[in-house]
C-alpha cells in the first residue's frame, strides 16, 4: 500500500494500490506511519509523496463511503502531513483527484508531470472534498478559481495549475518527475503551510456564483453545499473551516442523491462487463470501419470512429446523398472547433480519414462494417446477404437498429456469429450510450469488441439481449402508450411533459417526440388516420423540423403550446366518444414513469439486460435520466418496489388490459428485496 525509499536526506513515500491508488484504510495508515517516522528521525531532511503506477491518486476509496468508517481518516492524515515540521513535496503524474489532490494540498509544494491533471470531483458523486480541500484550495489559488474547480469537478491541466499557483513546478516529464523532486525537496528548509494562508473574497462573489449557475446546479445538493464551504473559507480559520466543511460532507454522504450519483459511477463501469466472459479474451482488431449510410446516424456513427483516428470508408447509394452526408460531417467538426473544442488540423485529420464512396465492395478491407440505413428489416437482410458475399472472413457485421431483431438479421448471412447490434443514440457522435446487442449466434469475441471498440471511441456501452426496441426504447413503449392515451382522457402535452421536466428528465414525452420527429415510423398516407401521430403527421406536424408538432415553434425552435393539437385532440375524443376528465400528476408519474421501471423488470427477467443497474446506465446516457436519481431500477428501489407495484395497482384499470405487472417485481416487492438480487 506504502513504499518508502530513502535517497540520502530525503524520504520519498510511494502510494502503491492500482489501479488508482484510491486512499483506502490501508494506504491512509501507511501515509500517516511513514510521515509520522519521518519526523522522528534525523537522517531525513525532507519528504517526497507519490503515487505509484499511473497516477497519483483518484481519490479516497468510493466503496468504503457507507460503510463503518476505520481510521485513521484521511483529513488527520492530510492535517499530519501539513503539520510535518521536514518540508514535504508532492510529486503529481497522471491524475491526482479529489482526496488525490487534497493529499497534495497538505503537502507544502507540489510539482507535478507536465500531461497531470489535478481537480476535485467530489461534486460529482453527490459530496464535496472532505479532507480539507475546500479550505486550503481557496488559500492556493482564490476563492473564485477554487469555486469553479470545486463546483464543476472538472479538472485541469498541471500546466493551468501552475498558472493558478496550485503548483509550484512543472517536471520535464513524468519519467523525470521522481528525480526532480527528489531534488526540489532537498532545496528545501522549511515547511510552507498553506493552512497558515488566509483567503478573502468580495461579499458578492459567492451569490453572483450560485446565480450565475443557477440552471445547472438547481435541485442539486452538493453544488450549495461547496459554495457554503468554500465561503467558510473566507470566513474562518483553517480548523473551524474544516469542521464546516465535514458537518457539510457527512450531510451529503449520507444523503440519496449521494447515494445515487454513486450508483451511477459504478454501474457505468460494471455495465462494461459481461457476465461470464474472461475479461482477457482475444478482441478482433478493428483497423479499418465500413458505415453503410451517410444518413444522420451514418454520418454520426462515423464521427465518432474519425475523432478517434480509425478510418472510415463510407457508402451511400447516391453521390448527392454522399456529397450530403459527408458535407454535415464536416459543418458538425466545424462547429465544434468553432466552439475551441478542436483546432482546425484536428478537423482535417479526421475528414482525411473518411473515404466516401458508392461501391459497395470497397467494405471488402474492413475489419467493422455497421449498416445504418432505412429501419426496415427486408432492406437490412438485403444488404446483410451482400455483406456476407464482401466482407473479408473475421469481418464484424453491425446494425444500427434501433428496435429490429439482429437474429433475423443474421440469417441473411453465412456468418450469424460475426453478426451484432450496435445500437447508437442520435446524434451518435455526441450521445454516449451504445447498445451493444448480442445476437443468440454472437461470438463471444464479437460480443467482447463491440464493447470494447464502443469504450475506446469514448462511449458508454451496455450489452443487450435481442428484442423489439432492446433496453432503453423498449421501456418507451409503455411510457409513449400510456402518454397518447393520457392525451385522449384529458391531460394536455404540457401537462404530460412538465410532469417529467418536474421530476428531473430533460425533456418530456411529447417534446422528445417533437426533437425526434413525430413522422418517425409513420406509414406515410394522409388519408389513413387512426391515431393521434396519424393526425398530427397528416397536417404536416412533424415536429421541430417543421416548426409544429405536439408544440408550435418560432425559429428559435421555443415551444408554444398549440391550438391546433387542442382541436385535434378533441376532435379524436369526440370519435372515440371519450369525455376528457381531470387528469392528476400522480397518475400521469404512474402511467408513464412506473410502467417503464415495470418494463424494465421483465427486460432484467427477460435476461436482455444483465443487471438492473446496466438499465440505469441506458437510461443515464442515452435519454438523460437525473444521474442524482441513479436511473429507474435504482429509483425504483429507492422510493420502494411496494409503492411502484402499489401505483400500478391504483391506476389498473387506466391501464388497459394490455398491461400485465412484472412478475418479478412483484415478487421483489413482495420479499422487500430489490431487483438486482
Ligand atoms: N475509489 C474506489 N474505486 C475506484 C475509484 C475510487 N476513487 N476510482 C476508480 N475506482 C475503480 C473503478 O471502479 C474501476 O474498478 C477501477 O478503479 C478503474 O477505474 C475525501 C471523499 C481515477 C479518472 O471521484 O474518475 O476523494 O471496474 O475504469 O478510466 O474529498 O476512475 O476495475 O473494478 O474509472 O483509468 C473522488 C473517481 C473520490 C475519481 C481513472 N475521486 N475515479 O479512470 O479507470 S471521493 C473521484 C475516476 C473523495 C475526498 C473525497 C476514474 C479515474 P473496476 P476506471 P480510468
Amino acid at each position: 500500500m506504502i513504499e518508502t525509499k530513502q535517497h540520502d536526506d530525503v524520504l520519498e513515500i510511494v502510494m502503491t494500490n492500482p489501479p488508482v491508488n484510491a486512499l483506502g484504510a490501508g494506504v491512509r495508515t501507511g501515509l500517516s506511519e511513514a510521515i509520522a517516522k519521518a519526523q522522528a528521525n534525523p537522517a531525513v531532511k525532507a519528504i517526497v509523496i507519490r503515487g505509484g503506477g499511473k497516477m497519483f491518486s483518484g481519490g479516497a476509496d468510493i466503496t468504503e463511503f457507507g460503510k463503518p468508517p476505520v481510521g485513521p481518516m484521511l483529513p488527520e492524515v492530510v492535517d499530519a502531513i501539513e503539520a510535518s515540521d521536514k518540508p514535504v513535496v508532492a510529486a503529481i503524474h497522471g491524475m491526482a483527484l479529489g482526496g488525490g489532490l487534497e493529499v497534495a494540498l497538505g503537502a507544502h509544494y507540489r510539482i507535478a508531470a507536465p500531461k497531470a491533471k489535478l481537480g476535485l470531483p467530489e461534486v460529482l458523486l453527490g459530496i464535496l472534498p472532505g479532507a480539507g480541500g475546500t479550505q486550503r484550495l481557496p488559500r492556493l489559488i482564490g476563492a473564485e478559481a477554487a469555486l469553479g474547480m470545486i463546483v464543476s469537478g472538472s479538472p485541469i491541466p498541471a500546466t493551468k495549475a501552475a498558472q493558478a499557483g496550485l503548483i509550484d513546478r512543472l517536471a520535464e516529464s513524468d519519467e523525470t518527475l521522481g528525480d526532480e523532486a527528489i531534488a526540489f525537496a532537498r532545496t528545501l528548509d522549511a515547511p510552507r503551510r498553506t493552512g497558515d494562508r488566509t483567503v478573502s473574497a468580495d461579499a458578492g462573489v459567492f451569490e453572483k456564483f450560485a446565480a450565475d449557475n443557477a440552471r445547472k446546479i438547481k435541485g442539486l445538493d452538493a453544488p450549495k453545499a461547496c459554495i457554503e464551504a468554500v465561503k467558510a473559507a473566507t470566513e474562518l480559520p483553517l480548523d473551524q473551516g474544516q469542521q464546516k466543511e465535514r458537518a457539510l460532507f457527512m450531510q451529503l454522504v449520507t444523503g440519496e442523491q449521494s447515494k445515487a450519483l454513486r450508483h451511477v459511477f459504478f454501474a457505468e463501469r460494471t455495465a462494461a462487463k459481461i457476465d461470464g466472459l474472461p475479461r482477457d479474451i482475444q478482441l478482433r482488431p478493428i483497423r479499418q470501419v465500413g458505415v453503410i449510410g451517410a444518413g444522420t446516424m451514418g454520418g454520426g456513427i462515423s464521427m465518432n470512429f474519425l475523432s478517434a483516428g480509425i478510418p472510415v470508408t463510407i457508402v451511400e447509394m447516391a453521390q448527392e446523398a454522399l456529397d450530403r452526408g459527408t458535407g454535415v460531417m464536416r459543418k458538425n467538426y466545424e462547429a465544434t472547433a468553432a466552439k475551441g473544442r478542436l483546432t482546425p488540423e484536428q478537423v482535417e485529420k479526421a475528414m482525411s480519414l473518411l473515404t466516401p464512396t458508392l461501391d459497395f465492395g470497397a467494405l471488402a478491407h474492413c475489419d467493422l462494417i455497421i449498416e445504418a440505413v432505412y429501419e426496415n428489416m427486408d432492406v437490412k437482410k438485403e444488404i446483410f446477404a451482400k455483406l456476407d458475399g464482401i466482407a473479408k472472413p473475421g469481418a464484424m457485421l453491425a446494425s444500427n437498429t434501433s428496435y429490429l431483431s439482429i437474429d433475423e438479421i443474421a440469417t441473411a448471412t453465412k456468418r450469424p456469429q460475426d453478426v451484432l447490434g450496435l445500437h447508437f443514440f442520435s446524434p451518435a457522435n455526441v450521445m454516449k450510450l451504445v447498445e451493444v446487442v448480442r445476437g443468440a449466434k454472437t461470438a463471444p469475441d464479437a460480443l467482447a469488441t463491440g464493447m470494447a471498440l464502443a469504450q475506446k471511441i469514448g462511449k458508454v456501452p451496455v450489452v443487450s439481449g435481442v428484442c423489439y426496441g432492446f433496453i432503453g426504447n423498449r421501456m418507451l413503449i409503455p411510457r409513449q402508450t400510456n402518454a397518447n392515451a393520457l392525451l385522449l382522457e384529458g391531460a394536455t402535452p404540457e401537462q404530460v411533459d412538465r410532469v417529467h421536466t418536474a421530476f428531473g428528465m430533460p425533456m418530456g414525452p411529447f417534446q422528445m417526440a417533437d426533437l425526434a420527429g413525430v413522422d418517425i415510423g409513420w406509414h406515410r398516407d394522409p388519408e389513413r388516420i387512426e391515431s393521434l401521430q396519424d393526425a398530427l403527421c397528416a397536417q404536416g406536424r412533424w415536429g421541430q423540423k417543421k416548426q409544429a408538432g405536439f408544440y408550435d415553434y418560432d425559429e428559435k425552435r421555443k415551444p408554444t403550446p398549440s391550438p391546433v393539437v387542442a382541436q385535434i385532440i378533441d376532435d379524436f375524443r369526440a370519435k372515440a366518444g371519450i369525455t376528457p376528465r381531470s387528469i392528476s400528476d400522480d397518475e400521469i408519474m404512474v402511467r408513464t414513469l412506473y410502467t417503464m421501471v415495470n418494463e424494465g423488470a421483465d427486460i432484467l427477467a427477460e435476461g436482455i439486460a444483465q443487471r438492473a443497474s446496466d438499465i440505469d446506465v441506458v437510461w443515464n446516457y442515452g435519454y438523460g435520466w437525473p444521474r442524482h436519481k441513479g436511473g429507474p431500477m435504482f429509483w425504483a428501489d429507492q422510493i420502494g418496489l411496494d409503492t411502484v407495484v402499489d401505483g400500478l395497482k391504483r391506476y389498473e384499470t387506466a391501464l388497459g388490459g394490455d398491461f400485465t405487472l412484472s412478475p418479478l417485481l412483484a415478487k421483489r416487492a413482495a420479499e422487500g428485496k430489490p431487483l438486482d438480487r
